[in-house]
């Protein structure tokens, strides 16, 4: 998919507004518009990377930082110390429903394992 029809560039460019809870050089965060937990927050890299499997070992220290930003939001939550899950969905048969880089903060409740 072309950046210029991507929904996550749209949001990270401002031409769909909405509430940014982290914002960065290299990702912003907003809430999931369709939550599957109490707290569903979606950490999305400013650059249109189609998937995990596209992202260049060189740019794989963004890995890190959607981490970093993933734990921090947790802690402002208040989901630390019960616990919250972080998971990338990457292709099909991973859940994956758009195509750029994000990463999925989920907390509230207790998560099931394996995952459905
Ligand atoms: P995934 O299935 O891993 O690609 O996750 C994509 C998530 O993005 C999904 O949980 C729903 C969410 N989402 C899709 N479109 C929008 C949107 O326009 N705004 C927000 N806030 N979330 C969106």
């Amino acid at each position: 998919m072309p950046a210029q029809d991507c929904i996550f560039c749209k949001i990270v460019a401002g031409e769909i507004k909405g509430e940014r809870l982290f914002d960065d050089d290299q990702v912003i965060a907003i809430r999931d518009i369709n939550p599957q937990a109490p707290v569903h927050i979606l950490v999305i890299s400013r650059e249109h990377i189609e998937s995990l499997i596209r992202l260049p070992s060189e740019k794989a220290p963004i890995l890190g930082h959607m981490s970093a930003v993933g734990n921090e939001l947790a802690r402002h939550e208040g989901l630390w110390p019960k616990g919250y899950r972080l998971v990338i969905n990457a292709g099909p048969d991973g859940g994956q429903s758009v195509p750029h880089l994000h990463l999925h903060l989920l907390g509230g409740r207790p998560m099931r394992w394996p995952p459905g």
